[in-house]
Order: structure tokens, then C-alpha cells, then sequence
């Protein structure tokens, strides 16, 4: 029996680059959400391998990356039973859909792209790929119809372009794509580099001290923390930290859940290397329970195949009931 659109749950959408290790800024600003609202929806989580090969990735590397990042999300708690976790190149119409959209996306919108300009900057060649980036990442979000979208906060203007491009397509085309709407977490939607607290916490960074892997033994996750840029101050004064301590605090609180008063009674006038080590210990306190499951996950023959096959069947039926109704819109041939 058809189950009538009023029944179906809303759809949720979001997707990790396996392009490094993943950290406590994925976690906090993305993966800890997913699995708290993921019973709230019909939930696809994504890896979005066609997006890490925007900049090179060794093969060998990204074939590795891709199953530990399916195995984080998992260990951080995505319940595979009910939410689709599945890898981006094994369902085509991401693709599909990324060739429509593009040809009704104007090039200017996508050279504001502040990502894009950021990554442009460090390379000598600028790949076509990574000024598409954030149109294969529209196709990621409209081919589920997906309501909500939780991310960072960098990704917030990836998440707005995408509306555009939905309403350009449906101005044009009729009514097709859902309007997504950006999931922004109250605490953790923007963690910093421990090493430079002026620069967003990110995968691809490859310096030592620069992020907390969720993978990190404690040993290691303490000496990071402790090592963490602060200030020229000696103790916590809330109203005047500077970006280093307002980062630590940040992460501190949003891996415990304690409230702003309580933060304040807490660690006002605390000495940074007491702070540093209460941070760490919260962090390590708090990725135990990953980190055994991901033990746990990885020791089983067997079981992320057997979840990453079934989660993109359920992926490829979605996807390719909307590239089915985006072709008949825009004429093209849709074989009966
Ligand atoms: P890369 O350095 O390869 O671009 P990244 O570390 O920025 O990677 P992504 O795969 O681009 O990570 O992001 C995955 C999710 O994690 C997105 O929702 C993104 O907004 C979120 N995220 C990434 N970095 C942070 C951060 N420092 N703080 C909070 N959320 C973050
Ligand atoms: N661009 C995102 C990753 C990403 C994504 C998506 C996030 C690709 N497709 C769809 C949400 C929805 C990033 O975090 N860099």
C-alpha cells in the first residue's frame, strides 16, 4: 500500500568528506546532533567521497577513510537499523542531479563561495570540481527532499546557495525540491584550532596539535588540550578570555551539557592549566563510549559492508524517484 504523504516523516540530510581524520569539531557540530534527532525523521547520513576528491586524495588512503568514517558515524551513535548510512559514489544520482542543478546555477553564485575561495587560495591549479563543490552538495540535500539539514556553522552558506538553487529550479521548472532548512547546534557549531584558535578546527589541517580525533587514545587527547593556545593571562576571566580560552570553555561545556551559570561559577579565575586539564578530561570522559564502540564495529566481519549495501538500496530508491521527476520537468528523456 502507497503511504500517503501526510504519514511520511520529514527527511533528514548531512554528510561528512572522508578527507582525514574525523575530530570533536565534526563531532560537536555534526554527528552528536544527527544522532540525537535522527528518530525525528526519515534519516540519510552520507560520505561524501565525491566531494573529498575535490582536493587529491591518495586512494589507498581515501579507500581506508571511507570505512572508518562510516564506522564513527555509527560509534557515535547513528542507529544504522534506522537511518541510512551509506557512501555518496554508490548511489548515482548524486551526480545526476549535480549536472541538472549546475546548469541552472550562474558561475558568480558559486565564486562568492567563501570555502571555495579559502581552498582556491591554497592550491596552485584550481580543479573545475572545487568550484562545483557546493552544487554536488544542493543535489546531496534536494535528491532526498530533505527538510532539515544539521551542520556546522561553516557550512551555513553552502546550505543558503542551495536553497537559491532549489528556488531557481522551481521557479523555472514548477514546484520540484523542498525548501531545506539549516540545523545549527546551541553550543559546539564553530570549534577552533587548538594550535590557532582564529581558524576553524578542520580535518585537513595536518599539524599535531592542531585537533582532538575522535579516535585519539586520552593520553594523547590530554597532551593536545594541554598544549592548547590561550592567552598572556594566567586564570579564566569569562567577560575577557580571549579566542583560545572561549574555545576550550566552549568545548568543555558542549561535551558536559552544564548551562552558562554553571560555567561561569565553575571555572571563573581557574588557572589555564587546571582548565586544560578538566577540558581534557571531559573530552576523553566523553569519547569513551565511541571509541569501544567503534572497537567493537570494526572487529565484526563483515558489518559495515552489510549496513553501507542495504543503507545505499534504500538511498538509490529515494534518489532516483526524484532524478525520475527532475527529468520529466526539465524535458529530458525519461524512459517510460
Ligand atoms: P575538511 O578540512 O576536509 O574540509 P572539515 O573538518 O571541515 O573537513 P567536513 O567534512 O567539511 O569537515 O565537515 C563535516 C561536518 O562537520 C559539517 O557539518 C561541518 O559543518 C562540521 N564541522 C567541520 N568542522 C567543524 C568545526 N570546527 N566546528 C563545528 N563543526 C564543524
Ligand atoms: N560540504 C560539507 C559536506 C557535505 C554535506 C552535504 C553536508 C557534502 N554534502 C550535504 C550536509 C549536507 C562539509 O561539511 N564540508
Amino acid at each position: 500500500m502507497k503511504v500517503p504523504f501526510y504519514c511520511m516523516r520529514p527527511r533528514v540530510l548531512s554528510g561528512v568528506q572522508p578527507s582525514g581524520n574525523l575530530h570533536i569539531g565534526n563531532y560537536l557540530g555534526a554527528l552528536k546532533n544527527w544522532a540525537r534527532i535522527q528518530y525525528d525523521y526519515e534519516s540519510f547520513f552520507c560520505i561524501v567521497d565525491l566531494h573529498a576528491i575535490t582536493v587529491y586524495q591518495d586512494p589507498g588512503e581515501l579507500r581506508a577513510k571511507i570505512r572508518e568514517t562510516a564506522g564513527v558515524f555509527i560509534a557515535a551513535g547513528i542507529d544504522p537499523k534506522h537511518s541510512a548510512v551509506f557512501v555518496q559514489s554508490s548511489v548515482p544520482g548524486h551526480v545526476e542531479l549535480s549536472w541538472m542543478l549546475t546548469c541552472v546555477t550562474p558561475v558568480g553564485w558559486l565564486e562568492r563561495m567563501t570555502q571555495y575561495k579559502d581552498k582556491a587560495a591554497k592550491q596552485e591549479s584550481v580543479g573545475d570540481g572545487l568550484l562545483q563543490y557546493p552544487v554536488l552538495m544542493a543535489a546531496d540535500i534536494l535528491l532526498y527532499q530533505a527538510a532539515l539539514v544539521p551542520v556546522g556553522e561553516d557550512q551555513a552558506q553552502h546550505l543558503e546557495l542551495t536553497r537559491d538553487i532549489a528556488q531557481r529550479f522551481n521557479s523555472l521548472y514548477g514546484e520540484t525540491f523542498v525548501m531545506p532548512a539549516t540545523g545549527l547546534p546551541a553550543v559546539g557549531a564553530r570549534v577552533m584550532g587548538l594550535d590557532d584558535p582564529t581558524r576553524k578546527m578542520s580535518k585537513s589541517e595536518t599539524g599535531a596539535g592542531h585537533a582532538v580525533a575522535l579516535l585519539d587514545p586520552p593520553a594523547v587527547i590530554r597532551k593536545k588540550i594541554m598544549r592548547a593556545t590561550t592567552d598572556s593571562n594566567p586564570a579564566v576571566n569569562v567577560a575577557n578570555a580571549g579566542p583560545g580560552v572561549l574555545n576550550l570553555l566552549g568545548i568543555h561545556q558542549a561535551f558536559t551539557g552544564w548551562g552558562d551559570e554553571a560555567m561561569k561559577a565553575h571555572f571563573e579565575g581557574m588557572r589555564y592549566g587546571d582548565l586544560k586539564k578538566e577540558v581534557a578530561e571531559a573530552v576523553a570522559t566523553g569519547l569513551e563510549p565511541l571509541q569501544r564502540r567503534y572497537r567493537e564495529i570494526t572487529s565484526e566481519p563483515g558489518y559495515l559492508d552489510g549496513i553501507l549495501r542495504e543503507s545505499a538500496e534504500r538511498a538509490n530508491a529515494v534518489a532516483n524517484t526524484t532524478v525520475r521527476t527532475v527529468k520529466e520537468r526539465m524535458g529530458l528523456y525519461a524512459a517510460p
